[in-house]
């Protein structure tokens, strides 16, 4: 799989990808990250990326120029990009839309910035992406939250392939509780179903804690999985 972000802030990237898991699966050769500095994509003498909102109004908008000249320039090497543009307009991101993204041969993301970027910039984009129903300053966090939430759906790239289908068959469900030692920690013990040895009992104590936690934290996703929150 091979990510491409086109950003206004290249500098926010080295470390999050020189890290842990997108560190061992780019050095593995199965992830490839490049991140492209908008700037270089600009021809006039100032180098701009943004400019004053037509109609007037707060703050700037991103050119449209740069973002489709390097856009077009990428694309050009690559067999099957497929264009994102991370926004707050965008659909929000769910672990069902990575997977499709997980399938592509390569993802080719912009980041918005400033208070928006030009409307005609749209056409040269397959798909509009937020990463929830919050603000943060630019889609740079946001691209990154997708790099790292796709790469672990690669093959090759967790380490213990069945974690990530465990994860994905508990099936929206919260995580039970884990305890490692000691066995009393400040007075709190562990429970002692999971010191009995008996795993057919641990199995069943255990979904029965995903399920109330569920119920009691995030009981939307009960419902969405058609189960009763009562
Ligand atoms: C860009 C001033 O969820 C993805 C997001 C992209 C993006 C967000 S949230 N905010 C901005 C922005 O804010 O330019």
């Amino acid at each position: 799989m091979q990510f491409h972000v086109l950003t206004i802030f290249p500098e926010m990237f080295p470390s999050p990808l020189s890290a842990s898991l997108l560190k061992k699966a780019q050095d593995k050769g199965v992830v490839s990250c490049t991140v492209h500095n908008l700037r270089d994509y600009t021809t006039d003498k100032h180098h701009s990326v943004d400019d004053a909102p037509y109609g007037g109004g707060q703050g700037m908008v991103m050119k449209p120029e740069p973002v489709v000249a390097a856009l077009e320039s990428i694309c050009l090497s690559l067999s099957n990009p497929w264009r994102i543009l991370l926004c707050p307009q965008g659909t929000p991101l769910t672990q069902a839309k990575v997977a499709e993204l997980a399938q592509r041969a390569s993802l080719v993301m912009v980041c918005g910035r400033y208070e928006g970027i030009d409307e005609r910039i749209r056409p040269f984009i397959d798909e509009e992406l937020s990463i929830g129903d919050y603000i943060v300053s630019g889609g740079e966090i946001a691209s990154l939250v997708v790099i790292d939430a796709v790469a672990r759906l690669i093959p090759g790239v967790v380490g213990n392939q069945e974690s990530v289908e465990e994860e994905s068959f508990s099936h929206g469900l919260l995580e039970y509780p884990q305890y490692t030692r000691p066995e009393n920690f400040r007075g709190m013990r562990v429970p002692e179903v999971l010191l009995s040895g008996n795993h057919a009992k641990i199995t069943s104590w255990r979904q029965q804690q995903s399920i109330q936690r569920t119920r009691e934290r995030r009981p939307d996703l009960l419902t969405q999985r058609g189960l009763r929150t009562e």
